[in-house]
């Protein structure tokens, strides 16, 4: 079938777009649009087209897939340019979003129209690159500067009524969208046309203007070029004629289509599609999930309660006594009400969110409930009593998980009756708002359930991720080995911030001592001191030493740096540099760049040694957790990239 179908109704021709499964524009597209401009010119019946899409969006832009490969004429500056051009004025018909090469073509249309919930956007730079077929150039003309620049620097879509406030679109239809868009085309035809996109002028911005949006995008950018690329390219449109300012962006959008971000990104944009539907569970129906149970009302399980209400699911909270379910729901309701002090939420909607939350501590309340969620403090014996008791009460189909980080989920489901519908969750807090999520079966875990947990992260809108078994899964021991790697760099006389700083100039949010500071060195301390207490042999490490003295970071104070009274900022910490003394070698020239080459190849390393135990299923899989969980960046790819793009 043709992706590209011609209809007639009166002197309206549509053109209806169905290329799935987001009407990206391959070759087959382009071409079948460059043929449909030269059908509908010669038809003199014809007086207005409606370019509308079968499916679930409009056109969803380039096609990714062709990125790696030398591009094919028609290209899509050439059709966008010839969709302008056509005698006949063509009206883009926007349902689901129109983005990247899809707005583009949009832009091309003489007018554009689009249902309420329908959205544009720019999101090249998501991809490593800049749009390549005038967005730059032809999105200011429509909104100014302001907006473009916002738009095709940070990749957000825009919905259809900002849009239309913005002048991007020129109706909104409530209703139909093609009966809608049909009769707006008899009305656009009854009037004088507007000038074609390309020959509107842009207003100049006020003085210092650029100058404002280049430091603050490289503040934003974090290191992806992109961004910067992309604020550059509306500059020349602005400053530059149009078609000055087209070649200029075309030039800037095909070398950075061949650098090593813009690979990273289209790796990480396919592994994240493909996470949440592994292949080999393809043919496994999921439990359907339409009440969920969370035991514990702390950060974490307010956290999930949080998540599970946001995809719409009622839930019921369990804790052990009236006070901690009081407390449990009002850790729920400071969730919902940060969302309505940061114009996220209405009031109406943060009350319907805690309304869909009941809590009681009677185990009783469970027998209708499709899956519990587990998330009671990190201890064998107190994860293993709410087992006993939710083998008992709930329905024997129903799916029963455990949330841990580090506890082996085995050691948990021991005795429990029917264990293949048990499963380890390991969120990541605040766990309404991170997106990973490992999932952890133990060898009994049936398909059923291992799809159940896979289809939860899919409603939860997580980056589900499937982790064997070992202690801290797979992105906790990665961590583990990080910062036993950054600890080894500053005994080797490395100083503590020339490693953070390190890290953040790699890209991440953090270094990993300014990382332990903020979440407490204490819980690793304690960890290790468990795992001594049972007789392993732990080395002692300069966390011990400090948590020791009493610093256990931020909340006491200082841990690997000093801070003044409720300031955040890191100073470097005399004490420190005494308490370690004994323990550091003489000062080290390492660099910045050779120290976050050498963490990173740690990382790695140990990504390669979960791979060979099976513990993960791929490196893009190891990837994903690292980014969506640890605030690897994302323009880098994640630690196992290189090996990856080897593959
Ligand atoms: C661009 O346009 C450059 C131009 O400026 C210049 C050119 C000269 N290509 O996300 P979903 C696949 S750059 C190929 O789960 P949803 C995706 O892999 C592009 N494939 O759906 C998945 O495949 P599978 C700028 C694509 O309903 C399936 O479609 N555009 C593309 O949750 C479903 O995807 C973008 O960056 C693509 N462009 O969300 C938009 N897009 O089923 C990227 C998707 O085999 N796309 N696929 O796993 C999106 O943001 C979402 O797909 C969208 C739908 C919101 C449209």
């Amino acid at each position: 079938m043709s992706v590209v179908t011609i209809a007639r109704q009166g002197e309206i021709a549509t053109v209806t777009v169905d290329n799935p499964p987001v009407n990206a524009l391959g070759l087959a597209l382009r071409q079948g649009l460059w043929d449909a401009v030269a059908t509908l010119d010669a038809d003199p019946a014809v007086r207005a087209v409606v370019l509308i899409c079968a499916g679930r969006t409009f056109i969803a832009g380039a096609d990714v897939t062709e990125f790696g490969k030398p591009p094919v004429a028609p290209h899509l500056p050439d059709l966008v340019a010839r969709i302008e051009s056509a005698e006949k004025p063509w009206i883009a018909a926007i349902h689901g979003s129109a983005l990247g090469g899809g707005f583009e073509v949009a832009l091309g249309c003489r007018f554009r129209v689009a249902l309420p919930e329908a959205s544009v956007g720019l999101p090249e730079v998501t991809l490593g690159i800049i749009p390549g077929a005038g967005g730059t150039v032809r999105t200011p003309r429509l909104c100014g500067v302001a907006t473009a620049v916002d738009m095709a620097t940070t990749g957000k879509p825009m919905r259809a009524p900002k849009a239309l406030a913005a002048g991007l679109i020129d109706a909104v239809i409530e209703g139909d969208l093609l009966t809608g868009a049909v009769e707006f085309a008899r009305a656009a035809i009854a009037q004088p046309l507007p000038l074609p996109v390309s020959q509107r002028g842009i207003e100049a911005p006020e003085a210092g203007f650029w100058a404002e949006a280049e430091a603050s995008v490289a503040k934003s950018a974090k290191g992806a070029a992109a961004p910067a690329r992309a604020l550059a390219a509306i500059r020349k449109a602005a400053e530059a004629p149009f078609d000055e300012a087209m070649g200029f962006e075309r030039t800037t959008f095909l070398e950075l289509r061949g650098t090593e971000q813009a690979a990273a990104l289209r790796a990480v944009f396919f592994a994240e599609r493909a996470a949440p539907r592994p292949a080999a569970l393809r043919d496994v129906a999921p439990l359907p999930l339409k009440t969920v149970a969370v035991i514990g009302g702390g950060t974490m399980g307010a956290g999930i309660i949080a998540a599970l209400r946001d995809a719409g699911l009622p839930v019921i909270l369990i804790e052990r006594d009236d006070e901690a379910v009081a407390r449990g729901l009002a850790n729920v309701a400071k969730v919902f009400d940060g969302g309505v002090k940061r114009g996220k939420l209405s009031e109406a909607q943060a009350r319907a969110l805690k309304d869909g939350v009941t809590g009681t501590t009677d185990y009783a309340a469970l027998p209708d409930v499709d899956m519990v969620i587990e998330a009671v403090f990190e201890e064998i014996g107190v994860k293993r009593a709410v087992f006993a008791q939710l083998g008992v009460v709930c329905r024997a189909d129903a799916v029963l998980a455990t949330n841990t980080s580090y506890l082996d989920p085995r050691a948990i489901a021991e005795g429990l009756p029917n264990p293949s519908r048990f499963i380890g969750l390991h969120f990541f807090s605040p766990a309404n708002v991170m997106k990973l999520l490992e999932i952890v079966p133990t060898p009994q875990t049936s398909a059923r359930t291992l799809a159940t947990g896979f289809a939860l992260g899919r409603l939860l809108k997580k980056i589900p991720v499937r982790s064997g078994i070992c202690e801290g899964f797979i992105g906790n021991r990665i961590l583990k080995r990080y910062r036993a790697a950054a600890e080894g760099l500053v005994r080797k006389g490395v100083p503590i911030a020339r490693i953070d700083a390190a890290m953040r100039g790699h890209g991440l949010a953090m270094g990993p001592f300014e990382a332990q500071d903020l979440g407490g060195l204490d819980i690793a301390y304690l960890q290790r001191e468990g795992a001594r207490a049972a007789g392993q042999d732990v080395p002692e490490t300069l966390g011990d030493i400090l948590v020791r003295a009493g610093r256990k970071g931020q909340k006491t104070g200082g841990g690997w740096y000093d801070y003044a009274a409720g300031e955040r900022k890191p100073l470097i910490s005399d004490q420190v540099a005494q308490l370690l003394a004994a323990e550091i070698a003489p000062p080290s020239a390492m660099t910045e760049p050779e120290i976050a080459q050498a963490l990173v190849a740690e990382m790695a390393a140990e990504g390669q040694a979960i791979l060979d135990e099976g513990i993960a299923a791929s490196p893009a899989d190891i990837d994903l957790v690292k980014i969506h969980g640890y605030g690897f960046p994302r323009w880098r790819g994640g630690p196992m990239f290189a090996t990856r793009v080897r593959e």
